[in-house]
């Protein structure tokens, strides 16, 4: 029989003041572990402003990483609080058409991993074919509008071809993918689940980034394709 992986281990919580009014607390996106250092995140979640313009980074000081638990409001023996030091957006990111929904969120310290609570994820290398199964997680709200969970939650749904995606999209992008359960499309990501991993084959391929709804018929969840930006990755975080 196959070990039953826990993937809440590879995500992250994060809060910030600025994400109070959204939902009365403080969780405001998720993000995955790459490295003991350095959190993989959306940029919509921790850059504002437009790229055309100026894009600002949210201060590192309103930002806060909560590791090791899969509950949101409960603290254990296991949970990690980890501090920020520097918040890195991808110099293209666009508000407008989340192209390069992408940003990196380099740590203080070190987060501890024990393998069971805390870990790394590898980060996916190539694109993956269309109806790859995959897992989404986090403590987004349970639907359009609702409350959010305090245990994680997760979605398996699958990758859609890219002709699928483009008829959905306004604006569709090599550096996007998209992904449902044509059987269940109310298995899906939503607001608050964003920054956090699409895990495929073990590795992090999407990041969550939009969608037009949540759950809604014969539409898909859209992701950042982790694949398309492994150099700036690589470059702006786990180089250093
Ligand atoms: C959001 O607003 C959001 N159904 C994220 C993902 C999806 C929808 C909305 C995908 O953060």
């Amino acid at each position: 029989r196959p070990k039953i992986d826990n993937l809440a281990k590879y995500v992250v919580s994060l809060r910030g003041k600025k994400y109070k009014r959204f939902f009365g607390d403080n969780h405001g996106c998720g993000g995955s572990i790459i490295s003991p250092k350095v959190i993989l995140t959306a940029a919509h979640c921790v850059c504002r402003g437009d790229s055309r313009i100026e894009l600002k980074p949210l201060r590192p000081s309103d930002l806060l990483v909560v590791a090791g638990t899969p509950r949101r409001l409960v603290v254990t023996e296991k949970t990690q609080a980890l501090k920020v030091d520097k918040v890195i957006c991808h110099a293209y990111y666009d508000p407008k058409t989340f192209h390069n929904d992408i940003a990196l969120l380099l740590l203080i310290k070190n987060i501890y991993e024990d393998g069971v609570s805390a870990q790394r994820i590898s980060l996916q290398t190539s694109s993956l074919p269309p109806h790859t199964k995959c897992t989404v997680l986090g403590w987004g709200q349970i639907f359009t509008k609702g409350p959010l969970p305090d245990l994680i939650l997760h979605a398996d749904i699958y990758i859609m071809p890219n002709e699928f995606c483009k008829e959905r999209a306004n604006d569709f992008f090599f550096g996007m993918m998209c992904a449902n359960d044509e059987n269940d499309f109310e298995k899906d990501s939503c607001v608050g689940d964003s920054g956090g991993p699409l895990i495929c084959n073990g590795s992090v391929a999407g990041i969550v980034s939009f969608g037009y709804g949540c759950g809604a018929p014969d539409e898909a969840g859209f992701y950042t394709n982790v694949s398309s930006y492994r150099d700036w990755i690589r470059k702006n975080g786990l180089d250093k």
